[in-house]
């Protein structure tokens, strides 16, 4: 069940980060009026520019009546400076074009406040071994839950929101905005495509048995796309993270023109690359060793700090000795 609440009653405890680049802020506080101990994590994004809110041409008529333009009577302008050919000025634009995204998650745990605070982050690279030892006992006792997925699944969630889908239950998908996602601009379009087989936790599951669901993937949701959104298939990027926050098996998709959220490339696998590794190798995912990042604060990371030093590496004086002795060429 979803809980209710009024996002103006919101009370802020602290800023857990505040990114300048990408306009966000991500605050930890509570809504007292449902439980004074219950954490409340709200995300603010300003919304990226759409190109037709900076239309002038078209004048309003009766059938196409007035569309929100920055540029009409409402914009309010405080002039900072004009120096010779610059000017510099903070304008308030009108009302509609004020929008702000906001995300909630209320109640948070302890592991999405990590997953949204800013701090030191580690490299690990997972060998098959570390993984069966390390990772997947860890992610099977402690990982977020996946009622959300499933909601979808079972479209009892979000189900207006649907793009396309696949009904198989080995081969088929559910494609739908992501949360990041604002809806309005296909300049920065964010969809997800979640399987419907149940099995497939992540990229390290993945054998030459999911070609057809993967290859399935790729070619069904690029049709819709450019059905749906007008989008060349060839401009889109698909990709898996790994970690993933969520272990069920979802793609990431958004133009490739555009810097999505958290388009790292020490987490993105692409999809094209997964399916040929599969075609040349079906058991590349048992076999491979994986990097991902691992997070100040998260458990997992004092567990590989059992196994090997990951905080603290001596620094490489041998290294520094060796490269001294060794002969200049
Ligand atoms: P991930 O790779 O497991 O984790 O992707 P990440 O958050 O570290 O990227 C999960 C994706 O699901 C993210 O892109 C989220 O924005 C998206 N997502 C998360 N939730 C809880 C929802 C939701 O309730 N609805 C939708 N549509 N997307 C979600």
């Amino acid at each position: 069940k979803s809980p209710s609440y009024d996002l103006s009653k919101f009370r802020l405890k602290r800023i857990l980060t505040n990114n300048s680049v990408r306009k966000s802020i991500s605050l930890l506080g509570t809504f007292p009026d449902l439980s004074e101990t219950d954490d409340a994590i709200v995300v603010f994004e300003k919304n990226a520019y759409r190109e037709s809110d900076v239309a002038t041409a078209e004048p309003p008529t009766k059938e196409s009546p007035k569309k929100p333009s920055y540029f009409n009577a409402e914009l309010k302008v405080a002039t900072e400076f004009i120096n010779n050919i610059y000017g510099s000025f903070q304008v308030v634009p009108s009302r509609d074009l004020c929008a702000v995204k906001s995300t909630v998650i209320y109640p948070a745990t302890d592991k999405h406040i990590e997953k949204y605070s800013v701090c030191q982050k580690y490299l690990i690279r997972e060998t098959p071994d570390l993984y069966q030892k390390i990772t997947k006992p860890y992610l099977t006792s402690s990982q977020f839950s996946l009622d959300w997925v499933y909601n979808i699944l079972d479209h009892k969630q979000e189900k207006e929101r649907i793009v396309f889908e696949d009904e198989d239950p080995e081969t088929g998908f559910i494609l739908l905005p992501d949360l990041k996602w604002d809806g309005r601009n296909v300049e920065n379009l964010y969809l997800l495509g979640i399987v419907h087989k149940h099995d497939i936790k992540s990229l390290r599951d993945l054998n030459g048995s999911h070609l057809d669901l993967l290859r399935n993937l790729r070619q069904s949701s690029k049709d819709a796309i450019s059905k749906r959104y007008g989008l060349n298939p060839n401009q889109l990027r698909m990709y898996f993270h790994y970690q993933p926050s969520f272990y069920h098996l979802h793609v990431h998709i958004n133009p490739v023109k555009n810097d999505a959220p958290g388009i790292w490339c020490e987490k993105s696998h692409m999809l094209d690359t997964v399916i040929n590794n599969l075609e040349l190798l079906p058991d590349y995912y048992q076999r491979a060793t994986l990097p991902f990042v691992l997070y100040e604060g998260n458990k997992l990371l004092d567990l590989y700090e059992e196994e090997q030093p990951i905080r603290k590496v001596l620094v490489l004086s041998d290294d520094k000795e060796q490269r001294e002795k060794k002969p200049s060429t």
